[in-house]
């Protein structure tokens, strides 16, 4: 197949959808796709630079008469002018608020014609894209992509009932670099770093938001230190992190904490522990449980959403319902108290991650996504 110009608009922050579009990115230049990523900063997880790989800053407007960078009509600009001078086929907008609308407006505005294809992640239509204000701009816009794709069936069937769509979107999981997330980046000094010899890891990462349900976290790891001499090490950060505080504080666990804050190499962190614990209410599909899978970790997570279709019950992890502390408690005491069991399903869950989250088939997908966007143009 012929070699594509893709822009990709993605959020640079930490964040799933972010590293999703970045590992995406990557992994198309490598086929020798020219990549030019559109974003206010760099992506946090483009740290390789790359032949044919580009990076375009959008700058903020900052007129007095405005009171705010306009951000969007920004981005918006930028989108055009690369689009013009590097004669894109393609925009990939990931996570289509606002990214998708203005795809669609610079679609509008260029003299260069391209085609648009539109990632939903999750939050972009399950919590901001039904705020009411944005609800008829996320569905407009959605509409107007050629292409639309989302992370998991759970997703894709959200969008059918709540957008009254009748757009055909395809399903792309997730997908894990096996040789950066493995077993064997394991560390003894990494692990000290966060914990004691004698100490089990569990392990927590997110960006600390009430979806994340942390409350959950810290009752599970409560009754869990009635049984197993453990220590909770929370990656990230988010505006829950003082309340945990000083909820540990209370429980009088907080000495049996660690908080490492935000890392840029999760990867280095994830093999150490000996179970990942995340309970959230809301979860689109969850890069951090297929991190954990691939790095040979066994996980605890709630049953919701997306996590069905990563997670084997029982195999690679255990589910339960999101508040259900008790059940977790007693399923991270399974497998933190009987090593062979811990590895079996650190094991289980790697063979799942490479069987179906392999990069080179979801980057397959989406190169076909983008010539059947550019066909329907
Ligand atoms: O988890 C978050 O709140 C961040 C959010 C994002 O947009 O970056 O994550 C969403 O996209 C990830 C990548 O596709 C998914 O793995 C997460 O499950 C999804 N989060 C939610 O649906 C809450």
């Amino acid at each position: 197949m012929s070699k594509l110009r893709i822009g990709i608009v993605c959020h640079p922050s930490i964040g799933g959808s972010g590293l999703v579009a970045t590992e995406l990115g990557l992994g198309l230049a490598k086929l020798g796709h020219e990549i030019h990523f559109i974003s206010s900063v760099r992506p946090f997880k483009l740290i390789e630079d790359f032949q044919q790989l580009f990076f375009h800053s959008v700058e903020a407007i900052n007129y007095p008469l405005f009171s705010d960078p306009l951000y969007t009509f920004a981005l918006t600009a930028k989108i055009v002018e690369v689009a013009e001078q590097y004669q894109l086929d393609v925009v990939h907008a990931h996570y289509s608020i606002p990214h998708s609308l203005c795809a669609y407006l610079a679609g509008e505005i260029s003299q260069h014609k391209f085609a648009t294809v539109t990632t939903i992640h999750g939050t972009d239509v399950t919590v901001v894209g039904q705020d009411k204000p944005l609800y008829p701009l996320n569905k407009f816009s959605i509409h107007k992509s050629n292409k639309v794709t989302t992370v998991s069936s759970f997703q894709r069937h959200y969008i059918y009932s709540h957008f009254d769509n009748d757009k055909s979107i395809e399903v792309i999981h997730n997908f894990i670099d096996l040789d950066v997330f493995s077993p064997t980046f394991a560390n003894i000094n990494t692990r000290r770093q966060m914990a004691k010899d004698d100490e089990k890891v569990l392990m927590h990462v997110s960006n600390f938001r009430a979806l994340k349900n942390i409350d959950t976290v810290i009752q599970a790891f409560h009754l869990l230190l009635r049984k197993v001499n453990a220590r909770l090490v929370l990656l990230g950060s988010g505006p829950y992190i003082d309340k945990i505080k000083t909820q540990c504080d209370k429980l009088g666990i907080l000495h049996q904490v660690t908080f490492m804050g935000d890392v840029m190499h999760v990867e280095s962190y994830l093999p150490n522990a000996d179970c990942v614990i995340q309970p959230s209410y809301r979860e689109s599909f969850s890069m951090v449980l297929l991190e954990a899978m691939a790095c040979g970790v066994p996980t605890v997570s709630s049953n919701v959403d997306g996590i069905p279709e990563v997670v084997e019950h029982g195999v690679s992890g255990y589910m339960f319902d999101p508040e259900d502390a008790l059940a977790m408690a007693k399923a991270m005491e399974t497998i933190l108290l009987d090593d062979n069991k811990q590895q079996q399903m650190g094991l289980a869950g790697r063979a799942r991650a490479r069987a179906l989250f392999s990069p080179e088939q979801k980057i397959a997908q989406y190169v076909e996504c983008y010539h059947s966007a550019i066909a329907d143009n």
